[in-house]
């Protein structure tokens, strides 16, 4: 091979690896999302009469609002703690790969904080405020989920319907710390709200399908303490992915345990019309509240991710339940 020839060859090969070398870092499917959340201290309505609760959120809401993204996406995100509030807060999301010390501390009343990310792996996963005690900041309402498709659109059966749906524990005294070590939890909740999707309870609504549907749940566990034992009254899950990620895939579950601070995606096909509870079969929480009833209905209308949040009670039914006399 004559000088020329090889060093034009040697060129190639360094022209190609330099491509490839930024189809790595920057694939073409991939996205940049600017992410930005505000801490805010304030009441939130927890069950269909009305009742408040002194919460502290992301964006004002309980859960905080979710985030979607896909495998391979970069998110720059940003905190805001206003002066307003009271307390340092902070952001860790479960779906990042990055140093905690810098990126998931706490900031104080009138500071921002921001970090980027890549979204590596496919899935759901938790997000919640990390500053103490960590456990009264996700006991008190800061906490959301982030679905993480994967770039493979193949990779999971196509959904008919999506839910998102937080398992988390309801304090009534929301300063009680002790009581949150003590796991002395009030109520149970899915998506802040306590039977917020059960119909016969009071303002409460209803997760709804059509008969035949694939219904796809991504299930957040926020605790802070109680594992969830997941399963659906009446039907079997068809598939479960741990963490939502397609590998992780399992068939013909009854029931599956998603602790503290994990997650997971089922899936059930609603076989029939009828009524099928979600419940955490650890039954001190579903008889404290969460209890979510998939309806399914030929006359179903779509539905968001999270209905029914926030959840805006605006005439409390009190011939059902009694306002307390002071
Ligand atoms: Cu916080």
């Amino acid at each position: 091979m004559k000088e020329s020839s090889r060093i034009s060859c040697m060129l190639a090969v360094a022209a190609s690896l330099l491509a490839a070398g930024a189809a790595v870092t920057s694939p073409t499917w991939a996205k940049t999302h600017e992410i930005a959340m505000t801490a805010v201290e304030s009441d939130v309505v927890i069950d269909g009469s009305g009742e408040k609760y002194a919460a502290w959120t992301f964006n004002g809401q309980m859960p905080g609002p979710v985030v979607r993204v896909t495998e391979g996406d970069t998110i720059n995100f940003t905190l805001t703690n206003p002066e307003t509030n009271k307390n340092p807060h902070a952001m860790d999301f479960h779906a990042a790969e990055i140093d905690f010390l810098k990126n998931y501390r706490a900031i104080n009343a009138g500071e921002t904080i921001s970090y980027t990310f890549v979204a590596k792996k496919p899935g759901i996963f938790f997000y919640h405020c990390g500053a103490p005690p960590m456990i009264q900041h996700i006991a008190r309402g800061m906490f959301g989920a982030i679905i993480v498709d994967p770039k493979e659109v193949k990779a999971l059966p196509k959904a008919d319907r999506e839910y998102v749906l937080i398992q988390s524990e309801y304090f009534k005294n929301p300063g009680d710390v002790q009581a949150m070590f003590d796991r002395k939890f009030d109520g149970m909740m899915f998506n802040g709200g306590i039977f917020k999707y059960h119909p016969f309870v009071t303002g409460g609504g209803m997760l709804d399908a059509k008969p035949g549907d694939r219904v796809r749940i991504y299930f957040v566990n926020a605790g802070p303490n109680e594992f969830s034992s997941f399963h659906p009254i009446g039907e079997i899950w068809d598939n479960v992915y741990e963490s939502g990620n397609p590998v992780n895939s399992l068939k013909g579950v009854q029931t599956y345990v998603v602790g503290p601070g994990s997650a997971a995606t089922f899936d059930v096909v609603v076989e029939s019309a009828g009524a099928y509870p979600l419940v955490t079969h650890s039954l001190t929480g579903a008889l404290r509240g969460a209890i979510a009833v998939l309806v399914a209905s030929p006359d179903a209308k779509p539905a968001p991710l999270m209905p029914m949040v926030p959840w805006k009670v605006a005439t409390p039914q009190t011939e059902i339940t009694p306002v307390p006399t002071p």
